[in-house]
């Protein structure tokens, strides 16, 4: 509590509506903690709270799930931040796989294979584990996730980022549906291809180990603010690799031992 009276309620208001803004209009901030030095990671969810009220109200959307940012190595060297992070999904995120994309509405959109869990049960922390959230889970599923920070050139430290929402834009969730047990969530191979040309491969344990480990400690951190994991969401456990550059006119596609393949083709 201490750390949140740092900064006033009115500043988090701010930040919140300057990166709503910059998602509407599509342009790029400068990072909030140069401004703000005092931003701390649970002042930026409170910031991420602010950010989802306010696209709820003004998009006349509602939330759809979480995602999970920053879980595997690849992802966490690739952007410098060496903690995961999560986000919000909003049913107006979600895209459908079989039309091209458009990436008119977006600042500098890249791409990246994720594992989509759906939840038939809610999952309240702080105990959550691994099995827990596997006996919670109704289905994984391939799927893919769009990110556009709203920061300069992508740049940000962890607070920065998860005020904007951990960089959530778009997501794709493929339309065949597996048990927990019909895959490896630990060995699965996964390989991201872009226009025909293997770009990174991977396995499921590159997420925390095992993706669902990634979920758990979501789940644990989320009572601590009095949410939690509710039945019917979907939840992206976090990309495998790293993130591609999305250009007019590419093609991705992502296949993982064991389930159906998963493209998008973007618009020309
Ligand atoms: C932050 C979001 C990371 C993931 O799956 O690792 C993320 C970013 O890289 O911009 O969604
Ligand atoms: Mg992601």
């Amino acid at each position: 509590m201490e750390e949140r009276a740092m900064m006033k309620t009115d500043t988090l208001d701010q930040i919140a509506y300057a990166l709503y803004l910059a998602e509407r209009d599509v342009y790029e901030v400068t990072k909030f903690v140069e401004r703000y030095p005092e931003l701390t990671v649970e002042t930026a969810y409170d910031i991420q709270d602010k950010l989802i009220e306010l696209k709820c109200k003004h998009e006349q959307t509602s939330i759809s799930g979480l995602k999970l940012g920053l879980t595997s190595k690849a992802k966490q060297q690739m952007m410098g931040v060496h903690e995961p992070t999560y986000g919000v999904l909003l049913a107006n995120m979600a895209v459908n796989a079989q039309h091209p994309i458009s990436l008119k509405s977006l600042i500098h959109p890249k791409i990246e294979p994720e594992i989509a869990f759906v939840f038939k049960e809610d999952l309240v922390g702080p105990v959550v584990t691994v099995a827990h959230v596997l006996t919670a889970t109704a289905y994984v599923a391939p799927a893919m996730e769009i990110i556009d920070s709203r920061y300069l050139n992508f740049h940000f430290t962890l607070p920065d980022v998860i005020a904007d929402n951990s960089s959530s834009s778009r997501y794709i969730v493929g339309s065949q549906k597996y048990a927990v047990n019909e895959v490896d969530l630990v060995n699965m191979g996964c390989i991201f291809t872009q226009n025909d040309e293997m770009i990174a491969t991977s396995t499921a344990g590159s997420v925390m180990g095992h993706p669902a480990r990634a979920i758990a400690w979501m789940a644990n951190k989320l009572i601590a603010r009095g949410q939690h994991i509710r039945a019917g969401d979907i939840v992206l456990s976090g990309a495998l690799t790293g993130s591609a550059t999305m250009h007019a006119g590419d093609s991705f596609t992502v296949s993982f031992d064991g389930m159906e393949s998963l493209s998008v083709q973007v618009e020309r």
